[in-house]
């Protein structure tokens, strides 16, 4: 197929035609991805979203699975600068640290897209765009609901503990920062406790259990940064006892299908949406990048919070796993 398709192109080689016909001769895009992992639900979602978008574009896609490892980020995507693919994406495991291998890609004249979570980096020309979702904002969403809840008990200290998500990423650092900057403005609300969890439900249950240990009672809000971590705590709550939901509120983020589910059972009070459905954006990027157009630097998706009152309606439409 291939073979007549050159014949026949290089028969047409004086036609007017040709331009056109190029185009469509063209060998497919090759996009090299780099992903995080497959710590949480999200994660899967998004990584579904990208493959079946490749797919159906014609793109030619090699995925790695750096399993929340930056060293294998890195290898992943010297390998991929070393096949000359036309375009890398990837989403950082952490900010910082790529200085030196988004040169080795720019040294090579391939385009870097950034999804979902952002770097740090001093020159701005090491990647073409961004496209993913505002931390911070979401961060703040958690704790304007948590503040419009404490209205409720205008004189009660309220004591949360918090569970971070994969130390020095974007969403951790800057979910707490926006949760943080609205709950100053209530001095009756606390963080007693904060840890890491990964991002997994393995970890929020594990790190939760020793948040009960400790503090027990005392603790009024469980703010966790991924449903997932949320719904691993959930279980820890219960085997202390508790009731997720009431006896502990629970705020978290992403809105996968089973943080509707666990809203549904009263167990999640809150989750703030995170769309992880970046494949078909990325690829329009990537191919107004590789045709030399101008391309919006930061491209943020737009999201909604949903309390529990809303699980029952909106989970039929949930498309996050
Ligand atoms: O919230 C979490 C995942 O980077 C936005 O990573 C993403 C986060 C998401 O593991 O579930």
């Amino acid at each position: 197929m291939g073979i007549t398709r050159r014949r026949f192109v290089a028969g047409l080689a004086w036609s007017p035609l040709l331009t056109a016909f190029s185009a469509w001769s063209a060998a497919p895009m090759v996009m090299g991805f780099a992903q995080v992992g497959a710590e949480s639900e999200w994660r899967t979602a998004n990584t579904k979203s990208i493959k079946d978008s490749a797919k159906k574009e014609g793109i030619t896609l090699k995925f790695a699975d750096a399993q929340q490892r930056q060293e294998n980020q890195v290898k992943a995507i010297r390998t991929f600068i070393a096949q000359k693919v036309d375009v890398i994406a990837f989403s950082p495991v952490v900010e910082s640290g790529w200085e030196t291998v988004l040169r080795e890609a720019k040294a090579a004249k391939i385009p870097v897209i950034i999804t979902d979570r952002a770097v740090r980096v001093s020159d701005p020309s090491l990647f073409a765009a961004f496209i993913g979702s505002d931390f911070v904002e979401e961060g703040r969403r958690a704790g304007n609901w948590l503040l419009e809840r404490a209205k409720k008990t205008p004189n009660a200290t309220i004591n949360v503990v918090e569970l971070q998500g994969t130390v020095g990423s974007a969403p951790a650092i800057d979910r707490k920062a926006g949760f943080e900057q609205v709950i100053a403005t209530n001095p009756k609300v606390k963080i007693i406790r904060s840890q890491t969890a990964n991002f997994t439900r393995a970890k929020g249950k594990e790190v939760m259990e020793a948040f009960l240990k400790s503090e027990g009672k005392n603790i009024n809000v469980l703010f966790a940064h991924n449903d997932d971590m949320a719904l691993g705590a959930i279980q820890a709550i219960e085997e202390a006892g508790f009731k997720p939901g009431v006896d502990i509120l629970v705020i978290s983020i992403d809105g996968i299908r089973a943080a509707f589910e666990a809203m549904v059972a009263g167990k999640i009070n809150v989750t703030v949406e995170c769309n992880p459905l970046l494949g078909p954006q990325l690829f329009q990027v990537a191919r107004d990048v590789i045709a030399g157009k101008p391309v919006t630097r930061r491209i943020t998706i737009s999201e909604s919070v949903y309390p529990a009152e809303t699980a029952s309606k909106e989970l039929p439409n949930r498309k996050y796993y």
